[in-house]
C-alpha cells in the first residue's frame, strides 16, 4: 500500500525565536511528571475527587424532581435517571462485568445513551464510544484495541439492524462476552444466545446499588477511568483516549461556567450525542453536572431543532459549521413555520473551523450569543468568553478553559514563534491526556515533557485568544466528522480495479471539506456508486465513501517517490 504523508506547511521563524510557551500565572514547574501536574490539579480545587456518577447524584440530589433528560417524547427527572443510572450500573455488575473492564457503546441520539454511559461509569465499568455509522471494520477493531468484555447496541436503528453486526464483532473479537441490545433481541435466534440481554433485563436485573456506590465500595476511584473516546479521523488500528472521572468531571464544570450553562438553563443536543462536544463541552455532561435539563435532538434539522427550542425553552445548543449554516438559511428564508427562538442564550459553534462571516450572522438570526468552541476529544477545549468583544467572539476560536491548560504555538523545529505568528498547536493541561490508551505503532502524539501535538496550526493573538489557520495532521475534516485519508486509501486499494489511490480534502461550500479519491488502475476502475457497494461489503463506515472519485493515468509523485497530495490537490482541488 502507498501510505499517505501530511501535507505539512512549512512553518519557520526567520529572527531568533522567543522561550517556548507563555510567561504563565501559575507555576507549572516540574508538570512533565504527570504526578506532579495531577497532584498539583488537585490542590489547586480542579481535580475535585468526584464521579461522573457522583455529578449525577449531587444533582439527584438538589434537583430530584427537576426534569434531568427529555427525549423521544419522554421525560425523566433527576430522581428518576438516578434510579435507572444505579439499576443499570447493578445489572453490569451482577452480570459479571468489573470494574476497568471495556465495553464499547454504539447508541445514537436517543434516551438510552446517558442512562447507559452512567450507569456504566457508575460501575466503574468503562464506556468506549463508537459511532453509530461504524460497521464491522471500525467495530471490530475498536473492541479489539480496547479488548472490550461487551456490546451495547440499538436493535434497528436507521434502517440498519445492529444486531447481526454485534453478533459479527463478537465472533471477531473473543474478548466480547456480552451484548446488551437497547431494543428488542432480534427473535428466537438470538433469545437465550449466550451472554445476549436487552437494557431492560439489564436494568431489572439489577440488584440495589448500594454495593456499588457506597462509601469505601467497589466503585470507580475518581483518577479511574471513566470513559474512552475515539481520536478525530480514527483509522484501522484505533486510537484510544482515555479520560479519567477527575479530567472529564472538571472539563466538565468548567465549561458549563464557561458557556453560562446552569441548573435553570436547558440544553439541547444537536449533534450525536456520542461526539465529546456533546458531552463535556459543556455538553450533555456539564448539563447533568449543574442539574440543567438535556434535551435528545433525534436530528440536528432546522425543524426538528427550532421545534424542540419552541416547545421546551432551550437556553443552549451546539452545532458544527456545516449544521449552523442550515439553521441560518432556514431563518433567513424559512420553509416551515417560523418558530420562536427567543428563549436560546447561547449557540456554541465548532469541531471545524467557522468562517467569520457565518459568525457575524449568529446573533441577528437566532437571536442568541455565539461562543466559538475550539477542542479535540484528546482534552483541550477552547472558548470565546460570552462577554468577548464581537471582533474576537467572530474571529477567534477563543481562549483555553483554564490558565492551567499550557499552550505553546511551534515552527517546525519546535522552537516558540511570536504571538501573531503561525505554528504548531501543543498543548498540556488538567483535561488532556498525556498518552494514547491504544494507537498504531509510530504514533507520535506527545512531546518528551507531555505536551500533545494537535496536529493544528493557529495563530495567538496577545489576548491569548487562538485563531485556527490550518492542519498539518492528514485528516479530512468533513462537517466536524474527521476521516483519515491513509485509512480510506487502504480500502479503495484493496479493490481489485485499483492500482494506486491518493484522497485529499478538498474546500466544500457546504461541508467545509469533501473528500476526493484519486484513482489509477485499467478499465476496471470502480465508480462512486460501485466503491460504495464494496465499501459496505467491507463493512465500512458509509461517510468514509469518497465524495467524488476521479480516474488517472498514474499519480504525481515527489522526488522521494511518495505521493505528492500538493500536486492532487492542484489536480482536482476546483472539482
Ligand atoms: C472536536 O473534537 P475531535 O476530537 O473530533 O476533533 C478535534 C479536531 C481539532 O484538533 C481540530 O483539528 C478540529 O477538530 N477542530 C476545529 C475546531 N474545533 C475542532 N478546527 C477549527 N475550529 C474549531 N473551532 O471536534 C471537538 C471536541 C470538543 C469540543 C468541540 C470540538
Amino acid at each position: 500500500m502507498r501510505k499517505g504523508h501530511a501535507t505539512t506547511p512549512s512553518i519557520r521563524t526567520t529572527s531568533p525565536p522567543p522561550p517556548a510557551g507563555r510567561p504563565g500565572t501559575v507555576d507549572v514547574s516540574g508538570f512533565e511528571d504527570p504526578r506532579v501536574a495531577a497532584a498539583t490539579y488537585r490542590a489547586a480545587g480542579l481535580w475535585t475527587g468526584r464521579t461522573l456518577g457522583n455529578l449525577l447524584r449531587d444533582s439527584a440530589s438538589q434537583h430530584p424532581n427537576r426534569t434531568a433528560v427529555v427525549a423521544g417524547g419522554r421525560r425523566w427527572t433527576y430522581a428518576e435517571l438516578d434510579r435507572r443510572v444505579d439499576a443499570i450500573a447493578a445489572g453490569t455488575r451482577s452480570r459479571g462485568l468489573d470494574r476497568g473492564e471495556r465495553v464499547v457503546v454504539q447508541l445514537p441520539s436517543g434516551g438510552e445513551f446517558l442512562p447507559v454511559l452512567f450507569g456504566l461509569a457508575r460501575a466503574g465499568v468503562v464506556p468506549v464510544l463508537a459511532l453509530p455509522a461504524h460497521r464491522r471494520t471500525e467495530l471490530t477493531a475498536v473492541a479489539r484495541a480496547a479488548q472490550a468484555v461487551a456490546l451495547v447496541v440499538p436493535g434497528v436503528h436507521a434502517r440498519f439492524d445492529h444486531r447481526p453486526l454485534a453478533r459479527a464483532v463478537q465472533q471477531d473479537v473473543p474478548s466480547v462476552r456480552t451484548v446488551v441490545v437497547a431494543g428488542d433481541l432480534a427473535g428466537p435466534e438470538d433469545d437465550g444466545r449466550d451472554g445476549w440481554c436487552t437494557l431492560s433485563d439489564l436494568e431489572i436485573g439489577g440488584r440495589p446499588a448500594a454495593h456499588v456506590t457506597g462509601p469505601g465500595g467497589p466503585g470507580p476511584e475518581p483518577s479511574d477511568t471513566a470513559l474512552v473516546l475515539l481520536s478525530g479521523g480514527t483509522t484501522g488500528t484505533p486510537k484510544l483516549i482515555a479520560r479519567t472521572h477527575d479530567d472529564y468531571a472538571w472539563n466538565a464544570v468548567a465549561s458549563a461556567d464557561a458557556a453560562g450553562l446552569d441548573a435553570t438553563s436547558t440544553y439541547l443536543a444537536a449533534l450525536p450525542v456520542a461526539h465529546n462536544f456533546t458531552l463535556v463541552s459543556p455538553g450533555t455532561v456539564g448539563a447533568v453536572a449543574v442539574g440543567a435539563t438535556v434535551v435528545v435532538a433525534p436530528s440536528p434539522d432546522p425543524a426538528t431543532v427550532f421545534g424542540l427550542v419552541a416547545r421546551h425553552g432551550v437556553t443552549h445548543t451546539a452545532a458544527v459549521p456545516s449544521l449552523l449554516a442550515t439553521w441560518l438559511d432556514e431563518r433567513l428564508a424559512p420553509t416551515g413555520p417560523v418558530e420562536d427562538l427567543s428563549s436560546l442564550r447561547v449557540v456554541q459553534v465548532g469541531g471545524a473551523r467557522l468562517d467569520d462571516t457565518t459568525a457575524a450572522g449568529v446573533q441577528g438570526l437566532l437571536g442568541a450569543r455565539l461562543q466559538q468552541v475550539f477542542g479535540m476529544a484528546e482534552g483541550l477545549n477552547c472558548y470565546t468568553a460570552l462577554d468577548d468583544p464581537d471582533d474576537l467572539v467572530t474571529t477567534t476560536q477563543g481562549r483555553p478553559l483554564s490558565e492551567w491548560d499550557e499552550i505553546r504555538v511551534v515552527d517546525d523545529a519546535g522552537h516558540g514563534v511570536p504571538d501573531g505568528a503561525p505554528g504548531h498547536l501543543l498543548t498540556r493541561g488538567p483535561a488532556t491526556i498525556r498518552d494514547y490508551l491504544a494507537a498504531p505503532a509510530g504514533t507520535d502524539g506527545f512531546t518528551a515533557d507531555g505536551f500533545y501535538r494537535t496536529g493544528d496550526l493557529v495563530r495567538r493573538l496577545p489576548s491569548g485568544h487562538l485563531v485556527v489557520v490550518g492542519r498539518a495532521k492528514e485528516l479530512v475534516n468533513r462537517s466536524g466528522e474527521k476521516i483519515s485519508p491513509a485509512e480510506v486509501e487502504g480500502h479503495l486499494l484493496a479493490h481489485p480495479g485499483i492500482t494506486a489511490a491518493a484522497v485529499v480534502a478538498v474546500p466544500d461550500p457546504e461541508r467545509g471539506e469533501r473528500t476526493v479519491a484519486v484513482l489509477v488502475g485499467g478499465a476496471g476502475v470502480p465508480d462512486r456508486r460501485t466503491i460504495a457497494v464494496f465499501f459496505a461489503e467491507r463493512g465500512v463506515a458509509a461517510y468514509k465513501v469518497p465524495d467524488a472519485v476521479v480516474r488517472r493515468e498514474r499519480l504525481p509523485l515527489t522526488a522521494i517517490g511518495k505521493i505528492d497530495r500538493a500536486a492532487v490537490l492542484a489536480d482536482v482541488g476546483s472539482g
